[in-house]
Parts: structure tokens; sequence; C-alpha cells
């Protein structure tokens, strides 16, 4: 007989209320009467957590019942942002709940306001796995997400005195009502010992990984919510606990401190999240964070299947797992490990199961973020591992051999260890070796990848790679985070694009109609208002929402160019102080961006965004019509303040070096217009939203590469020839904007004169500019700028992740929503 978990809790503003008040006195132990906002905060998110609970149940359920093969996604970062505002959106609860704090005498907005952001991720990667798993439960289909439970976050940013200081971010200080520790789930995982390389009586080789220490990974689950409340999946996050018995031992031979000193250690696993997302690290605790990670969530998928299913070779008929990015590749050698040393299976049959298994994403193409483990290390941290990759590899190489007989080159490079100098495991190779599909995640991103990153793996195999454009949650980016545009898509053409947001093509045919973009405007307008208020109380700078908010959001990071944005503040002001040539539109420039801590160069481009505002800020000649703003500490709800309030979107990376870019259709879909190079998915968005609503400028990637490969780039000659690249690059040499440290921003001007700098800055100078008067005289014709701004969030309905997640379900998970299933 079927048996269902049925729902109990009701959503009615009654029951929500009785339980509101339960949470505040038994879970919190607080007199109702004399309960604080926060208080109440708490108890509503513990209310709405009973919700998700039984929903998860039921969900849970349900993937039975239907025996469904379920996505498992494997992510070193997860960048959730809040959760209680998302989880009422989600449920269709918000307004209900607005109207019930009123009644009670709370302001719900507030009680949102206090809660932190689980900053579990750097940037684009982690909130890419956050917007997926938003999709998958909103479509209903069975997949979840696996992580590691950080104890602190990504960096805090404070800015003092125009320079980045980093603070810790102990998330949890005030604890995270919406997770439910699972310590009964708790699984050992073996770290660094030896192997003993045994023979069987029968002759059969036996290695056996020996001494190794443990450590415990307890898993905590966070419930995702898709939107309707339907199905709820989870995200489990283990956080490493150190094993009672590896206690005992020291302890038992009388050595308590040293115990809990190894205790401590061993915690050390999952303390911190590595800040930065354009580095590989190479260090031994990341090493161990990402076996750590594919080792919990392997031993918890296997139990999980073991529990249904005895048979492994069916494994990858009901498992899928995705690997998002490098970091968790060793999932290939942790399946095979366990399928031919715990299971007994063939190497053939595990191979194949493990390759029908897995699948891979790359996310980046600097060469500097690509993994590669040393040997040594290896050898310490996970000796059986080692000797199963040289096993992969071998076996790997005699196919190479096989097919292209006497090319040694091409062996070399497909090879899974780098020779030269110190030896080295590419990560990248065993990703794309041990998968069955390998994506890009954008058009212009997976070309790159096919022919850039892996052409050999690609001739050998091109049935593997395909692309997979990002997207975005429309619920987050647009339902949650822009009420007012929101509310009006919603009165003029229902709610389905919330689901759908191929349906706010309806809207292309307002986009002349005066009454509509009166009302969109008034919506960008109140957005704006929020922001400069944010701005003012938190930076007290004035900024005028009638000017254009120009905004540049993202990691600070060279290739992304927000250097090439100050060049042109620096233009700007220049021309209206020492040519007295004003803009036609007032212009606000707002950045926000995290720099890795150990990466000068980004920190200095924020100290000289910091200067050049100070003293344009202060100059009293610009009349207003030039401000800049460094909103601080940019993370998941900060955003949401800003990007429905921008007019502008700057994406104006190197073209060929951002791989797909997400904030970009964040910004798109809240109707901003977007001036960017052909890169990334900048491509496909100026195809969606046709190129008179794009402001394109730039060097094609074809264009940059044959510039870096031959050599050919002399910036020196661009400075010569364009008297506004001199005027610029004079007035940062002549330190008027760092009055008070002479020279500071001299290693700027002579990085970029200099034919080896990457990123082409001045290639694209006198364009950029260029097209940024356009900006300014369009943004002057309201009509044309809204007409453009409209047609913008009209035509994004590619970039949800909704259609995203429905690709990757067709193309490589094969699995499918349960209510196709049932
Ligand atoms: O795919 C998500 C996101 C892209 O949108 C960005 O363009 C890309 O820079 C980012 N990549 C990373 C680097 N991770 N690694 N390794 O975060 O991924």
């Amino acid at each position: 007989t079927k048996r269902r978990f049925t729902l109990k809790k009701k959503n009615d503003r009654k029951s929500l209320a009785a339980d509101i008040c339960d949470h505040v006195v038994f879970s919190l132990s607080k007199e109702v009467d004399n309960a604080t906002e926060h208080d109440i905060g708490k108890a509503l998110a513990l209310s709405m957590r009973d919700r998700l609970v039984e929903r998860m149940m039921m969900t849970r359920d349900r993937f039975r019942e239907a025996k469904a093969k379920r996505m498992y996604y494997f992510s070193i970062e997860y960048l959730l942002g809040r959760c209680l505002g998302n989880t009422l959106c989600n449920m269709e609860l918000l307004s209900e709940c607005e109207e019930m704090f009123k009644d009670i005498g709370y302001d719900l907005d507030e009680v949102r306001e206090s809660e932190r952001d689980p900053a579990l991720g750097n940037g684009g990667l982690g909130r890419l796995a956050a917007c997926f798993l938003d999709s998958l439960a909103t479509l209903d289909m069975p997949g979840c997400g696996y992580g590691i439970h950080y104890e602190y976050g990504l960096f805090r940013q404070s800015i003092q005195d125009g320079c980045q200081k980093e603070l810790a971010d102990y998330w949890m200080a005030d604890g995270m009502p919406m997770e439910i520790a699972r310590p009964d789930q708790a699984v050992m995982i073996p770290l660094y010992g030896r192997v003993e390389n045994s023979i069987l009586p029968n002759g059969e080789y036996l290695p056996m990984w020996m001494d190794w220490e443990d450590i415990i990974g307890v898993p905590y689950d966070i419930p995702i919510v898709g939107y309707g409340g339907k199905t709820v999946n989870y995200l489990r996050l283990f956080a490493a606990r150190a094993s009672q018995s590896f206690d005992m031992e020291i302890f038992n031979h009388g050595d308590y401190i040293r115990a809990v000193q190894r205790k401590i250690e061993s915690e050390m696993v999952t303390k911190v999240l590595y800040p930065s997302e354009s580095v590989s690290f190479g260090k031994e605790l990341r090493l161990v964070q990402e076996y750590f990670l594919v080792a919990c969530g392997l031993r918890d998928i296997t139990r999980r299947f073991s529990a249904q299913n005895k048979n492994f070779e069916e494994f990858a008929d009901y498992v899928v797992i995705q690997l998002n990015d490098t970091h968790p590749a060793l999932t290939v050698v942790e399946l095979m490990r366990y399928l031919v040393d715990e299971k007994r299976i063939k190497w053939g049959t595990a191979w194949e199961i493990t390759q029908a298994t897995c699948a891979y994403t790359n996310h980046t193409l600097l060469p500097e973020a690509l993994e590669c483990w040393s040997v040594d290390l290896l050898e310490k941290v996970l000796p059986r591992h080692l000797q199963l990759i040289y096993e992969i590899n071998s076996r790997f190489l005699d196919g190479v051999k096989k097919k292209y007989a006497d090319d040694v080159e091409k062996i070399r490079r497909m090879s899974l260890f780098e020779e030269d100098g110190k030896k080295e495991v590419r990560m990248a190779n065993l990703a794309v070796i041990g998968s069955h599909s390998v994506n890009g995640v954008s058009e212009l991103h997976s070309d790159l990848v096919k022919r850039r990153l892996f052409p050999d793996f690609y001739e050998m195999n091109p049935e593997k790679f395909n692309n997979k454009t990002n997207g975005v949650t429309p619920r987050r980016w647009l339902l949650k985070s822009n009420p007012p545009l929101a509310q009006l898509l919603t009165d003029s053409v229902g709610k389905k694009w919330i689901t759908d947001l191929s349906e706010l093509k309806k809207i292309e045919k307002y986009a002349t109609d005066t009454e509509f973009r009166k009302k969109f405007i008034a919506a960008k307008r109140k957005n704006k208002i929020v922001l400069s208020d944010f701005i003012r109380s938190t930076l007290d700078i004035k900024v005028s929402p009638d000017s254009i908010f120009d905004i540049h959001a993202k990691r600070i990071h060279e290739y992304k160019r927000q250097l090439l944005n100050v060049l042109h503040i620096i233009h700007m002001y220049l021309e209206m102080i020492d040519h007295g040539r004003e803009p036609f539109c007032a212009r606000t420039f707002i950045f926000a961006g995290k720099a890795a801590p150990g990466y000068w160069e980004a920190k200095q481009i924020i100290k000289l965004i910091h200067s050049v505002g100070e003293v344009i800020n202060k100059d009293k000649r610009t009349k207003g019509l030039i401000k800049v703003a460094f909103t601080p500490d940019y993370r998941v709800s900060l955003a949401e303040k800003i990007i429905p309030a921008c007019d502008l979107s700057e994406q104006i990376s190197t073209a060929g070096t951002e791989a797909s870019g997400t904030g970009n259709m964040k910004f798109a879909m809240n109707g901003a217009l977007t001036i960017g190079t052909l890169d990334g998915a900048n491509v496909e968005m100026r195809e969606e939203v046709g190129a008179e609503n794009f402001y394109l400028f730039g060097l094609r990637q074809e264009e940059v590469e044959n510039l870096l490969v031959t050599g050919s780039y002399h910036p020196r000659g661009i400075y010569e020839k364009s008297p506004e690249v001199r005027q610029v690059l004079d007035a940062l040499r002549s330190n008027r904007f760092s009055p008070k440290d002479p020279g500071m921003f001299s290693w700027i001007v002579d990085k970029l004169l200099m034919d080896n700098e990457q990123y082409l800055h001045l290639a694209d100078f006198v364009e950029y500019i260029e097209t940024q008067k356009i900006v300014d005289r369009e943004y002057a014709d309201p009509a044309l700028w809204n007409k453009k701004a409209i047609l913008n969030t009209a035509r994004m309905g590619k970039f949800s992740t909704d259609r995203t997640m429905r690709e990757y379900a067709r193309d490589i998970w094969n699995i499918k929503a349960l209510k196709d299933l049932e």
C-alpha cells in the first residue's frame, strides 16, 4: 500500500499567526508580548520551515513512488541569498504575511532586512547553482544540491579610506532557522594513510587503503521550494566534525589537549570558503574540502540508491551527478574507487557507470583558474585515488594511442598528468574523460571550450560537447526583488510569466503605449529612489534619481574591466572641467563588487574608484552632473536593491574572457539597457533583444585572439594617436586623483601602455566613449529610451533558468518532471 505524507499545516492567516506564537514560546522560549521584531521574524521563518518540511516529505514520497531518476548537483559554492522573502514569494504568501504583520503591529520588510545572507559562494558560479535549484523545484524535477556547510562564508567587505578591508563572515551567528540538521545521516570520510598492495590467493590484486584518519560529514538540509509550493527539494550541506574514535585514541593515551587539538583540526575542513573564483588555490585544505564534498555526497547517494536497488550496474539509470566546474572532479575517482574497491565491479563496467553518471560544466576560460593538483599532495591526502588516477590515465591514453598512433604531442596534451616542471594532475582533463557530457555556459564560451580549452578531446569525442546557456530565476530576480515592475507585468499580461518568462513577449506591444510607458517609468523611478536613499544613508552621497544610473556590479577583476569604466568617468570629467563640454544627462556611476583578498591590482582598482569619486563628487564645477558611488559588500541582498534601479548595465569584459555572465541577464530583465562587448551571453542577449536595443562596442573575440596571438597590440601607438586616451592617462599620472599619494596610480598607466596588457583596455576605449555618447543622447529622449528598456524586459524569456534546466534535463540528465511520471 502507498503511504503518502499528507499536509497538516494550513496557510490561512489564522493558522500562520497561531504557529508564529507557538514558535515564539516553544522554540524561542519567549513571551509573545515581549517578542521583538527579530523574534517574530525567526518564528515566522520556523513556521515556514514547518510547511516546507511537510512538502519536502511529500516530494520525497512522490520521487520514491515514481522511482524517478535523480540529478545531484555537486558544487563547492551556493550563493542562496536570504531565504525568508524567497520562501514567502514562492509559497505565494508574501502579501498575506505583510497584512498579518501589519495587523499585529510589525513591519515584515524590517524583519526581512534583518536576515543575514548565507554567503556560501564567491559570485557567478555559486549564484547560478542557487538559481538552478529554484528552477528545478519549480519545474517539479528531482534535482537536489550537495555542498559544504562553511562556518565562515565569503568575507564581508568594508571600505576604509577608499581601500577594501576584509571582515570575517560568521553567517550563522544568529542561527539559520530554515536548515535541518541530520546528525543521524552523518557519513565517515577517510583521508591520508597509505595503500597496501596485496595479492589474493586467487591471484587477484587487492589494494587496501590503510591507516587513514577520518572526519565525519554531518548533513544540514535547506529546503528549496519551487514556485507554487508543490515541490520542495533540498540543498544538503555537509559540515566536518571530528570522529569520536579519532579523539578517543589519543585521549586514551592520556593526551587530552592533543586530542582536542586534533578535533579542532579536522573541523577546520569546513571552516571557511576560499575567497576567489578566478584562481586555483593549490592548498592542502582546499583539496581536502573538495574531496570532503565529493565523498560525503557520494556516500549519501550510494546509501540512498542501495536502499531501493542492490544492482549497482543500474546506478546510472537512477543517478546523474552534475559537476559544477572542476572543484568536484574527484567524483570520477571516488565513484571508481567505490565501484571497484568496495563493490568489486570490473574496471570496464565501473568506468562505463562512472561516465554515464557524471557530467561536467566548465565555467572559466582563465588559465589561472584551471585546477591542477600536485602529485605529491594527492599522494599524501588521497593515496588510493592517485593510484586510480594513474590507472584511468593509462587506459585512456591507450585509447588515444590506438586512434592517433604516434602523435606524441597530442598524447602529452591529453594526459591527466602535467609533466613539465612539478608533476600535477589536470582536473579539467579528468572531468572531461570521466563524464558523458561537457558543456560551456553560453554559445560563445562553449565554442571556445571546444576550440581553445579542449580541442584534442573535442576531436576525439565531439558528441560529448554541448552548450547550455545560463539563465537566472525570474522568481528572485524579478518577482521578489522588483515588486513595482512585477506588479505592472502581472497587471498587463497576467501571472503566467512567473513560470514562463517568454510570456513577457506580450508586453512588446506596449513599448510605444504612453500609459504603459508611464507606469514602467514610475516603477523604475520608485526603485531608483530606494537606491538613492540607501546611497545617501550609507555613503553620505547625494544622488539624483533623475540621473542615469550607470551600474557596474560584479567581482572586481581586470578582465571585467572596471578600469575601462573609470577611464570613461575621468574622460567625462575632463570634458566638463577642462573643455567646458557638458553631457546631455546627469549620470550616477555606481560600482559594487569584492576583490579577492590577495589580488593587489583589483584592490587598487577599488581604491582608484574611491579616489576618482572623491575628487568628482566634491567638485562643484560638475554641477552634480557626474557622481560616483561605490556601495560596499556586494552580496545577493544588495544586488536585489541595485539591479531594479539600473538604467545602464555595464557588461564590458574583453571579448573571449567572460564565460557567460548572469548579472547581465538580471539587469536587462529589470529594464536596464546594456552597454557591452560581444562576450559571454551578451552575444545571445543582443540577438534576443535586438541590436538596436543594445549598446555594442569593442573588439570581437577573433580580433582579440588575433592581436594576442600575433603580438600586434601596441597601446602606446593608440596613446599617441588619440587625444582622449592621452588626456585621461596623463591626468591619472598627474596625481590629479591622488593628490595625497603622488604616483599611486602610475602603475595603471604603465600597465595599460604595455604590449602584453592582455585585456586590451585601450584598444576598446575610444569606441567605448563614443558609444557612451550615444547613451547620453538617447537617455535624453525618454520615449526612445523607455521603448528600448521595455523591449529588453519583454525579450529576456530565453534567460530564465527554467529554460536552462529543461535543456540540461533533456540533453544531459535524462530526468523528467515528476508530474510527467505520475
Ligand atoms: O556560469 C556561471 C558563471 C559565469 O556566468 C561567469 O561568466 C563566470 O565567470 C563564472 N565562473 C566562475 C569561475 N569558476 N571557476 N572556476 O565563477 O561562472
